[in-house]
């Protein structure tokens, strides 16, 4: 059934990575903006006091930024287990600059035993078509950019990689096991930070659909129109041009999952989120195999029948779980997302 399915999408094979990212970059995203040329932190220790019992420590960091002439500077929040060791961690891309938050069950995510590197994704630029603001404004002065300059969400998932700079210098922190994640747009931000990154291990992208983990052709749900319509900003301005034309796309949305590979990535869906289409995401993880097989990886592993709810597919190094429910990051796909990360990392200390 879902080979079938596939097939009747006719989606573009997928190119070797870089020109993949190229492509994305190109026609939807906008290419992401330059490494800075220098980054400090400024550390901040416990801005909140005996945080779950004594069981971990919260910093708040501001990354200063240097690029070209100009710079650039955001806060981000560190949460670390207390336990001696090193630690897994997630860079989670958040809506929000609290910890915890409704979208992030901190006191779990230590007791798991990873560390948490938040951020608020309007502290890096607004959620908006105002591109004067923020990391905008230091791209583009006159808050003009070009066909092909980056969107908003190619914004993001920078901000998503100093986060990374910054984990690079702590020695608590496990460097083979980092995983970005947010959940929605924040989803589709997570998935171009990892595509285009390769110190990320891992990325999750929670109820990610159009744009996102979802394959766009045939897609149910939101389209390219709805997006580009609401959302322009978002993406790079080449994108609109494939409104009503996704037949003509040259690439399609497994490409983005697929420049991950060999890398570890798990796409996490709901039952009742009909505008983000869990069958086009579940047929763009088995569409992205390729990119996988092509490096002597199994990609998705989960027969040949979409999910029916509750269900996960973990044995790949693309995992995919169905959860009941709405639009939302729940601890439900939190739990899950830990247990495919664990599943994998046993897998590597067997070999
Ligand atoms: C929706 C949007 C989706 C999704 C979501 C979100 O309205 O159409 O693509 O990203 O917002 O980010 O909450």
């Amino acid at each position: 059934m879902l080979v079938t399915e596939l097939k009747k999408r006719n989606l573009p094979p997928i190119p070797a990575r870089d020109e993949a990212i190229d492509l994305l970059c190109r026609e939807e995203y906008g290419y992401l903006p330059p490494t800075p040329d220098a980054i400090s932190f400024a550390v901040e220790r416990n801005v909140i006091r005996s945080f779950c019992a004594g069981a971990a420590t919260v910093d708040r960091i501001t990354a200063s930024c240097v690029i070209g002439e100009t710079s650039f500077s955001f806060p981000f929040y560190v949460t670390l287990p207390t336990k001696e060791g090193k630690h897994p961690f997630f860079v989670m891309i958040n809506f929000r600059r609290d910890v915890p938050d409704r979208y992030m069950p901190s006191e779990e995510l230590i007791d798991s035993g990873f560390a948490v590197l938040s951020f608020s994704y309007t502290d890096v630029t607004s959620d908006d078509g105002d591109f004067t603001n923020g990391l905008a404004g230091v791209l583009y002065p006159d808050g003009v950019r070009g066909s092909r300059d980056a969107g908003k969400i190619a914004m993001w998932a920078w901000a998503a990689q100093r986060v990374m700079d910054y984990a690079e210098t702590l020695d608590c922190l496990d460097l083979s096991c980092s995983v970005v994640c947010g959940h929605s747009r924040l989803g589709k931000t997570a998935l171009l930070a990892a595509a285009t990154d390769e110190r990320f291990a891992y990325a999750y992208s929670n109820d990610s659909g159009c744009s996102g983990a979802a394959i766009t052709r045939g897609k149910e749900g939101e389209r390219v129109r709805d997006i580009c319509q609401r959302f322009p900003y978002w993406f790079c301005e080449n994108y609109q041009k494939y409104i009503d034309r996704e037949d003509e796309m040259p690439f399609d949305q497994h490409w983005l999952i697929g420049a991950i590979a060999p890398r570890s990535v798990c796409v996490g869906s709901a039952t009742e989120d009909r505008w983000a289409d869990p069958h086009a995401e579940q047929l763009s993880c088995l569409a992205a195999s390729e990119a996988y097989e092509r490096l002597g990886r199994q990609g998705f592993v989960g027969g040949n029948a979409f999910a029916v709810e509750g269900e996960s597919f973990f044995e790949g190094q693309i995992g995919y779980h169905l959860r009941r429910g709405l639009h939302y990051f729940s601890r439900h796909d939190w739990h899950r997302l830990i247990a495919f990360v664990q599943r994998k990392e046993n897998e590597k200390n067997k070999k």
